[in-house]
């Protein structure tokens, strides 16, 4: 009797798949040149393509931009130049606007309201932040300029500057009212993110100067006084019964005094702050304000 089994047919063996197992197995360890030259391809421009796209939206036309406005001599430029040059600071390479009065400046990114849920090791907090500060004139007939940047989207925030000693309460309180007026208009035509104001009582330095306080409270009171004045002569030229007035009128509707707190209703935040460009106090004095609002 024979023992010995019949050996196996080596066919039968071999499980079904084999050839697509070692057809991939071959295409990754001997690649054909195509998929070799376009993985090459895919590694090395991926970063390129992707660098482009994010520092593409980094144009200089799209930083963020603080307005400098208030009347003549309350010093806007000079607060602007201090900017310039900081101990600390990266140097200012370029002047990226068209206009000659904007400045890049920077801010260090750990202050940034967007950097608020960071991890405090984050390597990203040691970066700064970019943002141009934009002068305007203040002369009467050029005011024009400033009110219609002031609604502009690239527009994060906007210091009114005055002088601390405040000469002609009403000629500021004039500017200060065109300008919550128009950052009232446009905070409630973009329903999106209330709009910043800071109000700079500057030349703290001088003997005449009077505290942040007591400039608000003037302010408050002229600008009540003019609401009134205001509002009547609207009325007056334009009482077509069609609610025309309600457009001017400063803050929600209602008589009584007019405060800058209440303009957080209409979607206008505004804060007040002493200093003094000649003790050089802007710059530590603005920077976590500027951070809050990037
Ligand atoms: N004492 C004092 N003078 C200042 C201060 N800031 C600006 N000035 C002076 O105020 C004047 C007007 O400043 P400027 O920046 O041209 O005002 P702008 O018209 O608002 O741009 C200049 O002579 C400045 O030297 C300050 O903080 N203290
Ligand atoms: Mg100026």
């Amino acid at each position: 009797m024979d023992s010995t089994l019949p050996s196996p047919n080596p066919a039968l063996l071999v499980p079904p798949s084999m050839p697509l197992y070692d057809s991939i197995r071959g295409s990754i360890f001997a690649p054909s040149p195509t998929v070799l030259i376009t993985t090459i391809l895919v590694i090395f421009l991926t970063p390129i393509f992707l660098h482009f796209i994010v520092f593409h939206s980094r144009s200089p036309i799209s930083l963020p931009t603080f307005l400098l406005v208030g009347p003549a001599a309350s010093g806007k430029t000079s607060l602007m130049t201090s900017f310039e040059s900081e101990p600390g600071q990266p140097p200012v390479e370029t002047r990226t606007s068209q206009t000659p009065h904007s400045l890049e400046c920077f801010v260090p990114a750990s202050i940034a309201r967007t950097s608020e849920y960071r991890s405090a090791h984050d390597p990203s907090l040691k970066a700064h932040k970019r943002f141009l500060l934009l002068d305007t004139p203040g002369h009467g007939k050029l005011r024009h300029i400033a009110l219609t940047r002031i609604s502009s989207t690239t527009i994060r925030g906007v210091i009114f500057v005055l002088d601390s000693s405040l000469t002609d309460v009403r000629v500021v309180a004039e500017y200060l009212y065109d300008v919550l007026l128009t950052l009232q208009s446009s905070a409630t035509s973009t329903t999106t993110q209330s709009k910043k104001l800071l109000v700079a009582c500057n030349k703290s330095d001088a003997f005449t100067a009077l505290p942040p306080s007591k400039i608000q409270k003037l302010l408050e009171d002229e600008i009540t006084k003019m609401r009134v004045s205001r509002s009547k002569g609207i009325l007056d030229v334009e009482d077509d019964g069609e609610g025309n007035d309600e457009k001017e009128w400063l803050g929600e509707g209602g008589e009584g005094p007019f405060t800058f707190q209440s303009m957080e209703e209409v979607g206008v935040e505004i804060e007040f702050k002493g200093g003094s460009v000649e003790n050089g106090e802007w710059r530590n004095c603005l920077s976590p304000w500027i951070g809050s609002c990037l």
